[in-house]
C-alpha cells in the first residue's frame, strides 16, 4: 500500500522535475590527475552541473567541536541473522537480540558480568532477499525472516533501558536489483523510476575501482552497479532519489527512533564519469544531508564506511558525517598486536590524532568485511588481548564486531566471517534449537564460547570485559587527548591520555617476555604533580618525578613489565 501511495507522489513529482538526463555519460573524459577533491572544492565551476541537479539547498552546517555522545560509548557490530535465534527456524532474529542485549549490557553500571557497550551497530535489517542484506527491495519494513517493524521498536525500548544506544546500516548507494523502483526503471525506458539509475545505450565499458565490471546489461540498456549486477548504484543526481532517501532517514530517526546510521559504502555516492569514489559531488551532498538529519534530531549520530585512507576519510568528518571508520588504524592495531611491534600503531595515532577533530573517527579491529581478527592474529589469545587493550584504550570511538569478545574465528569468504555467535558447547554453538542453523558455526564452538569464557578470569571475554568498564569509569580514556610516550625498546607501547578530569599513562608490553630495563620519558605535558596509582590490574606502581615542562623523565613505573600486559596509571 505504502508503495503504491509513493509512485502516485512520484508520478506527480516527475511531471513537475520532468525528465532530467542523468549526467553519467559515457563520453565524459576521465579526469585529470591532478583535479583531487580539494582542488575542485575549491573551484567553484566544474561541478555546476551535479550541483543544479541536487536541490540540497541547506545552511552551512555549523562544525561542532565535541564532544559528544558517541565519545562516550563502546560500540557493538551485529549481524543480526548470526546473533541469537529465538524461534528455532536457525535464522537469528531481533527478538534474538533482544534476549541477549543483558550479555551486552544489563543496564547496571554496578555489575561488571556483563560486556557494558553502550551502542550497538545492526546490519542491515530491511528487506532484502540476500543473506547479508546489503540489497534492500523496502527501506520501510524490518526484513521477514529478522521480525517486524513493531519487534524493532521494542529492541530500542529494551535497548534505551538499559543505556544502549541503537544505529542501523543505510545503504544509500544502491538498491536490490529485484526492488520494485529497478524493476520498473528495467522495464520501461518510460518509468518514472528509470532515472532513479544510472543508465547507458552503450556499454561504457570502463571498470570499477577493483577492476570488476560496472556496466551491466539488461534488456533495456546498460545500468551502473558499482558492487554487482545484483546492486544497481542510484542516480543521486536526480532530485527525486535523494527526496525518496530522505524520507527513508526520516521515517528511521522519527517513526523507529533509530539513534543514528551506519552508512554503507558512502565513498561511492555519486560518480563523475570514472571518478567512482570520494567525489566532491559525494562531498556535496553529503554536505546536504548532514544538514537534513541533523534538522531532524541533532543528537542523531552517522557513521561512514569510507574504505580510503585517513586522509582521504578526514576530509568527511564534521559537516558530512559525524564519525567514518579508521581502517588504516585498524590495519595498524592488528599489525602492532601481530607483529609485537608498535611501530604500527604509533603511526596510526600520530596521523588520527593530529588529522581529525578529537576523537571524531571511530575505531576497530575488522568488520563484516574481513578476516576475523582473531584469524589475523593466528589465534594467539595473548596477541587478541593487546589488539583488545590497543582498541580500547586508544582515541577515537571503539567498535567491536560480535564475537571478537571470545575470539571468533574465520576468514573469506564472507559466510564464514559472518558464522553464529558462539554462545555455549551446545549443538549449534547454542545459537538456535532448530537441528540446522542457517549456516554452521565454526568447528571450535565446543572450545571457545561464551559460556566456557564467563566465568574464567584470564578468558579474553573477562579481558573486554574489563577494558570496557575500565572505559567507562575514566573520562581520559574516552574523551582525552593522545600523547607519545617515549621508550625505546619497541615492545612497549605508552602514551597518555588526558582531559580535565585526569591524566592517564597507558603502558603496554606487546610482546611476549618480561621486560624490566625500561625507561619512559615525557619531555613535555600536562602534568603537575606525580602520585600515582595503577587502575587496570591493581599493580603497586611507583610516580614519576614531573619536571619543569610537566612531563617526566627516565621513569620505570614497574620494575617488570609482565607478557602482554597492559597497566594504565593514573597520575595526579
Ligand atoms: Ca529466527
Ligand atoms: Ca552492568
Ligand atoms: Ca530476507
Ligand atoms: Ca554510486
Amino acid at each position: 500500500m505504502r508503495y503504491i501511495h509513493r509512485l502516485t507522489c512520484l508520478l506527480l513529482l516527475s511531471l513537475v522535475v520532468g525528465c532530467a538526463a542523468p549526467s553519467v555519460t559515457p563520453t565524459q573524459p576521465p579526469p585529470t590527475p591532478t583535479s583531487t577533491a580539494e582542488v575542485q572544492v575549491a573551484t567553484p565551476t566544474p561541478t555546476t552541473e551535479v550541483k543544479t541537479a541536487t536541490p540540497v539547498a541547506r545552511a552551512t552546517p555549523q562544525v561542532m567541536a565535541g564532544p559528544f555522545w558517541w565519545n562516550d560509548a563502546v560500540f557493538y557490530e551485529i549481524f543480526v541473522r548470526s546473533f541469537y535465534d529465538s524461534d528455532g527456524d536457525g535464522v537469528g532474529d531481533l527478538n534474538g537480540v533482544i534476549e541477549k542485549l543483558d550479555y551486552l549490557n544489563d543496564g547496571d553500571p554496578t555489575t561488571t558480568e556483563d560486556l557494558g557497550v553502550t551502542g550497538i551497530w545492526l546490519m542491515p535489517i530491511m528487506q532484502s532477499p540476500s543473506y547479508h542484506g546489503y540489497d534492500i527491495t523496502d527501506y520501510y519494513t524490518v526484513d521477514d525472516e529478522y521480525g517486524t517493524n513493531e519487534d524493532f521498536l521494542r529492541l530500542m525500548e529494551e535497548a534505551h533501558r538499559r543505556g544502549i544506544r541503537v544505529i542501523v546500516d543505510l545503504v544509500l548507494n544502491h538498491t536490490s536489483s529485484q526492488h520494485p523502483w529497478f524493476v520498473s526503471a528495467r522495464d520501461d525506458v518510460n518509468s518514472p523510476y528509470r532515472d532513479f539509475y544510472i543508465w547507458s545505450e552503450e556499454n561504457p565499458g570502463y571498470k570499477g575501482p577493483w577492476g570488476g565490471k560496472v556496466w551491466h546489461r539488461c534488456s533495456t540498456g546498460y545500468y551502473y552497479g558499482i558492487f554487482w549486477e545484483g546492486m544497481p548504484d542510484l542516480n543521486y543526481n536526480n532530485p527525486a532519489v535523494t527526496a525518496e532517501m530522505e524520507k527513508v532517514i526520516r521515517f528511521w530517526l522519527e517513526d523507529m527512533g533509530a539513534d543514528g546510521f551506519r552508512l554503507d559504502a558512502v565513498k561511492h555516492l555519486i560518480e563523475e564519469g570514472r571518478v567512482q569514489e570520494n567525489t566532491p559531488a559525494t562531498h556535496e551532498w553529503l554536505r546536504g544531508f548532514y544538514a537534513f538529519y541533523k534538522g531532524i534530531n541533532p543528537d542523531a549520530m552517522t557513521v561512514g564506511e569510507v574504505w580510503s585512507s585517513t586522509t582521504e576519510v578526514v576530509k568527511y568528518i564534521g559537516d558530512q558525517l559525524d564519525l567514518a571508520f579508521e581502517f588504516d588504524t585498524a590495519q595498524a592495531t592488528l599489525r602492532s598486536a601481530k607483529f609485537e611491534d608498535r611501530s604500527h600503531i604509533l603511526r596510526a595515532h600520530r596521523l588520527s590524532t593530529e588529522r581529525y577533530p578529537p576523537n571524531q573517527f571511530a575505531t576497530f579491529l575488522t568488520n563484516h568485511d574481513q578476516e576475523r581478527a582473531m584469524s589475523e592474529l593466528r589465534e594467539n589469545v595473548n596477541r587478541s588481548k593487546t589488539a583488545a587493550s590497543l582498541l580500547l584504550t586508544g582515541p577515537g570511538v571503539p567498535f567491536l564486531y560480535y564475537g571478537e569478545e571470545i575470539g571468533h574465528i574465520g576468514g573469506k569468504p564472507d559466510e564464514n566471517i559472518r558464522t553464529p555467535m558462539q554462545w555455549s558447547d551446545e549443538d549449534n554453538a547454542g545459537f538456535t534449537t532448530a537441528m540446522i542453523a542457517w549456516r554452521a558455526p565454526q568447528p571450535n564452538y565446543r572450545e571457545v564460547n561464551v559460556a566456557a569464557q564467563t566465568d574464567d578470569p584470564d578468558s579474553l571475554l573477562s579481558h573486554y570485559r574489563r577494558l570496557i568498564h575500565v572505559r567507562h569509569d575514566h573520562a581520559a580514556l574516552r574523551i582525552g587527548d593522545w600523547r607519545e610516550v617515549e621508550v625505546e625498546d619497541k615492545r612497549i607501547y605508552a602514551f597518555l591520555r588526558y582531559s580535565d578530569e585526569e591524566t592517564l599513562l597507558v603502558l603496554i608490553n606487546l610482546g611476549g617476555e618480561p621486560i624490566s630495563d625500561y625507561s619512559l620519558s615525557l619531555p613535555e605535558g600536562p602534568l603537575s604533580e606525580g602520585s600515582a596509582s595503577e587502575v587496570f590490574t591493581g599493580a603497586p606502581v611507583s610516580a614519576p618525578t614531573i619536571n619543569a615542562e610537566g612531563g617526566f623523565d627516565d621513569y620505570t613505573p614497574l620494575a617488570e613489565l609482565a607478557p602482554y600486559s597492559t597497566y594504565i596509571i593514573r597520575i595526579e
